[in-house]
């Protein structure tokens, strides 16, 4: 329960990252407050923002990490991607250095984060259309490539902001519910259990499997509430 006595069914760790200046902070000030400034100073002790979106009749809290700067030292730490399950990797479209940079935050968030989080590749600052350094075509083929959604916004306009955590938010949401590929709680109420089901894909019920985890720790570390953690041992 959060406040209010609002009811919150999910909490989803969302982790922004990519180079500096790309406009991470405008973007998440662009979906946790509809804010811009185009003078933004770096993020102060701040470690992130929410909020919260109904989806398919669900709340859910997205709560959404920003970086402090330390990204341009890439000094960021494993603990900023623990128990995340989405994350939007972001270039500035007039900085084609900060798009040849991908792969290798991909790499990182790969490394450190959950290997099947749900990722965004994200193409910022399209209002400058005149200084574009890095066409759709490239990155949408790098996207393709690597298994990632792909989208292109401005955080200055308005433009996607929105889209673009939607679309993550619910690919997560819909992993998580995705029910047909383990069977419903057996009576103790301990979580997931293997089913006599036949699985479509054991690489799809794992991957089910360590999202609704992650998911269940960050709701265990808000709510307190235990509801099967114990399900979720030796699920890597
Ligand atoms: N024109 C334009 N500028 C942007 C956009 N998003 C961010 N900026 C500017 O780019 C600079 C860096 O943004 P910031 O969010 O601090 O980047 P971060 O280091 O990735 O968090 C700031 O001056 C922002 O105002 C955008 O969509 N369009
Ligand atoms: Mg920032």
């Amino acid at each position: 329960m959060a406040a209010g006595g609002e009811k919150i069914d999910y909490v989803f760790k969302v982790v922004l990252i990519g180079d500096s200046a790309v406009g991470k902070s405008q973007i998440l000030a662009r979906f946790a407050r509809n804010e811009f400034s185009l003078d933004s100073k770096a993020t102060i002790g701040v470690e992130f923002q929410t909020r919260t979106l109904v989806i398919q009749h669900k709340s859910v809290k997205a709560q959404i990490w920003d970086t402090a700067g330390q990204e341009r030292y890439r000094a960021v730490t494993s603990a900023y991607y623990r128990g995340a399950v989405g994350a939007l990797l972001v270039y500035d479209i007039t900085k084609r250095q900060t798009f040849d940079h991908i792969p290798r935050w991909l790499e990182e968030l790969r490394s450190h984060a959950d290997k099947n989080i749900v990722i965004m590749l994200v193409g910022n600052k399209t209002d400058l259309e005149d200084q574009r350094a890095v066409t759709t075509e490239d990155a949408s083929e790098f996207a393709q490539k690597e298994n990632l959604f792909f989208l292109e916004t401005s955080a200055l306009e308005a433009t996607n902001v929105e889209t673009a955590f939607e679309t993550v938010l619910t690919e997560i949401f819909t992993i998580v519910n995705r029910k047909n590929l383990v069977s419903e709680p057996q009576g103790n109420g301990n979580g997931p259990a293997l089913s006599g089901k036949k699985l479509s894909s054991l690489d799809q019920h794992r991957r089910f499997l360590r999202i609704r985890c992650a998911v269940r720790h960050l709701d265990f570390a808000f709510s307190g509430l235990d509801y099967g953690l114990e399900s979720c041992a030796g699920i890597s």
